[in-house]
């Protein structure tokens, strides 16, 4: 954790369908035809083509935010405050919050990923999200993140046990980067640092790190409209697109 802020950038994945204990939790809460949507933040807008699922910290707290009209944002209270004072919100420094959710309500949600080859992806449980981190909110995307990789493959292992269904856990890993070692690099890492579950705090920390040198500096994209460009180079233009498009915006901490 360096003294210079962090910038990353905040998703928009529109909610199409509540998880039931969500729908509950919400009725009457939000205006006729909201959209609602979850934000996660992220270092490496680049590989958002390969989210496979969004996760939240089941026994966290998150709030449904009114970011404008029509428009609110399911995140924690603490990204809510930092929001408002960065002009995400319609009015600066106002915090409006509708609802409050716990993140074990929003499991099974489903929602749109933008860019994404998968475009329809659910929300899934990962304990090893920080409430003081980002948005409280993380995109999965398994073929670049050793994280993400070994939280959806023990989801899938152990779907019943986290109360899910096997086959959102199951969305097909498709190769977004090419670095000199591997195209589906964290899948790699993993495999190669024996990594068996989300357990493994210190070989996750490696891979996480190895990962993320390789991706960054020698890794180019193989699919999109930056085909062929380096990471370094098509990460801002990516960022761009997506702000762009209306689908993310900076969010700085
Ligand atoms: B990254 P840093 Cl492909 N708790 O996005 C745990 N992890 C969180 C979080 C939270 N509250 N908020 C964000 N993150 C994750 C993509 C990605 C990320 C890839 C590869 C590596 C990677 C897809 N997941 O991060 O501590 C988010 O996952 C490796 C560091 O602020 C975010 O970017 O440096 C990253 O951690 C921010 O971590």
């Amino acid at each position: 954790e360096g003294v210079l802020p962090q910038e990353y950038t905040a998703l928009k994945l529109k909610v199409l369908e509540w998880a039931p204990k969500a729908a509950e939790k919400l009725k009457g809460k939000l205006p006729e035809g909201a959209n609602v949507f979850l934000v996660p933040a992220t270092l490496r807008p680049e590989t958002m083509y390969g989210q496979t699922c969004c996760f939240v910290g089941p026994s966290l707290s998150y709030g449904v935010f009114k970011a404008a009209e029509n428009e609110y944002y399911v995140i924690t209270e603490r990204a809510a405050k930092n929001m408002a004072f960065q002009g995400a919100f319609a009015q600066e420094g106002v915090i409006e919050k509708a609802a409050d959710v716990l993140g074990s309500d929003l499991i099974g949600t489903l929602i749109n990923a933008p860019l994404s080859f998968h475009p329809q992806v659910r929300v899934l449980p990962m304990d090893t999200v920080l409430a003081t981190k980002g948005t409280g909110v993380v995109t999965s995307v398994p073929s670049d993140s050793p994280d993400d990789f070994a939280m959806v493959t023990e989801l899938a292992k152990k779907a019943d046990f986290y109360g899910i269904k096997k086959e959102w856990a199951e969305l097909e890993v498709i190769p977004i980067i090419q670095t000199p070692t591997s195209d589906l690099l964290a899948p790699y890492l993993v495999k190669k640092l024996k990594i068996s579950s989300p357990k493994d705090t210190k070989q996750l920390l490696e891979a996480k790190e190895l990962a993320y040198k390789e991706g960054f500096y020698q890794g180019v994209l193989k699919v999109g409209d930056f085909k062929g460009e380096k990471v370094e180079v098509a990460k801002p233009k990516v960022r761009e697109q997506l702000v762009k498009a209306g689908e993310a915006f900076a969010y700085c901490e």
